[in-house]
């Protein structure tokens, strides 16, 4: 009994001696401050400004280019300050950094982290791009792929900065406008091949992958067809005979076609063109079919298929749609890839919206193909906050933005790798800033190259998304 006290007793000591401890230590404990933004941002630098925390006479600074603060600017590392402010200095221009503070006590109790600001530094100048050349980069990795540029014909005379840069930089080719049905069928049965073929020439003496843009597009037809005044029956005749003619001019000097480009609606129906009007709903199908027979007949056994579409990945009602024609085709063995052409902005698609999307071809064990990759500053269709200037905030968004796809693209599995193709080469040639639908004439820069071929920030962010 008189032991059972002596321990009651003691137990009751450790515990009151241990709340005296927590009340001590809770006197200790520094409140975590608050970073306010940035002041007087420079070219070089910037004020670095937080809240006053009670019992702390000095603040622990931290000055990144990493959110995660994986590395510190040079004597940013936990600099004591004895102020509610510094000004850092000695910084680069047109450069995203981050910041963030703990307090600390007379005796050394240092502070959670306080909250993390962003501040980019003004100016342009100086910043040095990585001028490595892409396709060179992508050919080191273990698992490479092409990596694409949309052309015009006219682009591709000997010693053009267009050619200069394609040689240096890409290994596969999309033609912009200039092999779609429209431009190549003039009658029934009559193509105009030349501007094709030398567009096709090109990459073949170059040793440039040639991907064919698109076989069957609505917004691609010639006017005789459009105007056909012959049965449905006929009309479809004249489709196959356009595919079977197209792939058979071009067997063993083009890789890949987009067979049917854009067949559905933002709502997940079927898009209502020509083509399903006139050949019902089976089309698709009847189309890659016709393709494949072409190059069976051709013995053109590499030639790889592709359905092409866009705004699939924020949009599950069209991804689905675009799915139930993908798993058509995928169960009659006639497809061998996807092209998501993404259209982007510095907003959307999210990173899971866009591996959730391309995942689901993967998983299927089709190839993938970024077929059209641009990225918008300004999201489209006249946008409340439009903006006529390319401002060093969007400019290095969009890096970040080009970096993730890029590094998406990069993760995927070897056997699914085709090509990542980027939709034009200069901001101002871009379809984007002249597009009627979008509506912010001249105002976007979505590429990899400023108007004078000057590599652009997102230039740099594809190069890092390869890390
Ligand atoms: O960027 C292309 C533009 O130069 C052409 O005038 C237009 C019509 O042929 O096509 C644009 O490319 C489209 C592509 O073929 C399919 N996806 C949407 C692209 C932008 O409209």
């Amino acid at each position: 009994m008189k032991n059972k006290i002596l321990l009651v007793l003691s137990s009751l000591l450790i515990f009151f001696s241990s709340c005296a401890n927590e009340d001590q230590n809770a006197q200790l404990v520094l409140s975590t401050p608050v970073a306010n933004p940035a002041k007087e941002i420079s070219d070089n630098g910037f004020r670095a400004k937080w809240n006053y925390v009670s019992k702390a006479p000095t603040y622990l600074l931290d000055v990144s280019t990493s959110p995660a603060f994986t590395d510190f600017v040079p004597n940013y590392n936990a600099k004591v300050i004895s102020d509610l402010n510094d000004l850092v200095t000695g910084l680069m221009g047109g450069t995203q950094y981050y910041y963030r503070v703990r307090a600390q006590s007379d005796d050394l109790i240092i502070s959670e982290y306080s909250n993390v600001i962003s501040v980019i530094t003004t100016g342009t100048n100086n910043i040095a791009e990585d001028p490595t050349f892409l396709k060179v980069k992508v050919n080191k990795l273990a698992n490479p792929f092409f990596v694409g540029m949309a052309v015009k014909a006219n682009q591709l005379d000997s010693g053009s900065p267009y050619d200069v840069i394609l040689k240096n930089e890409f290994s596969s080719i999309s033609a912009e406008y200039e092999m779609k049905m429209d431009q190549i069928s003039t009658a029934s049965g009559v193509y105009n091949w030349t501007v094709a073929d030398k567009i096709v020439a090109y990459g073949n003496s170059n040793g440039i992958n040639v991907h064919g843009h698109a076989l069957v597009w609505h917004n691609s037809v010639p006017t005789w067809l459009a105007n056909y005044a012959g049965t449905d029956a006929a009309f479809a005749l004249e489709v196959k005979k356009y595919i079977t003619d197209v792939v058979t001019h071009y067997k063993g000097k083009v890789r890949s076609w987009d067979v049917v480009n854009e067949a559905v609606e933002a709502d997940g129906t079927m898009r209502n063109t020509i083509f399903l009007k006139r050949m019902g709903a089976n089309y698709v199908n009847d189309c890659f079919k016709w393709a494949r027979a072409a190059a069976v007949a051709a013995a053109d056994s590499q030639l790889l298929l592709f359905y092409n579409d866009y705004a699939t990945s924020d949009n599950i009602d069209k991804q689905n749609a675009a799915y139930t024609i993908i798993d058509g085709l995928v169960a009659s063995k006639l497809i061998d890839g996807v092209g998501f052409q993404m259209h982007n902005t510095i907003f959307t698609p999210s990173k899971a919206q866009i591996e959730s999307d391309i995942n689901r071809a993967v998983a299927k064990g089709l190839k993938i193909h970024i077929s059209e990759l641009d990225m918008q500053v300004n999201p489209g269709n006249a946008p409340a906050n439009l903006t006529a200037t390319f401002t060093n905030e969007l400019r290095l968004a969009q890096k970040e933005k080009y970096k993730e796809i890029v590094k998406i693209y990069n993760a995927l599995p070897a056997a699914n790798k085709y090509a990542l193709t980027v939709w034009g080469m200069k901001d101002n040639e871009s379809w984007i800033p002249f597009s009627t639908d979008l509506n912010h004439p001249g105002n976007d820069w979505p590429l990899l190259y400023d108007a004078s071929f000057g590599l652009k920030s997102a230039h740099t962010g594809f190069l890092q998304g390869l890390d």
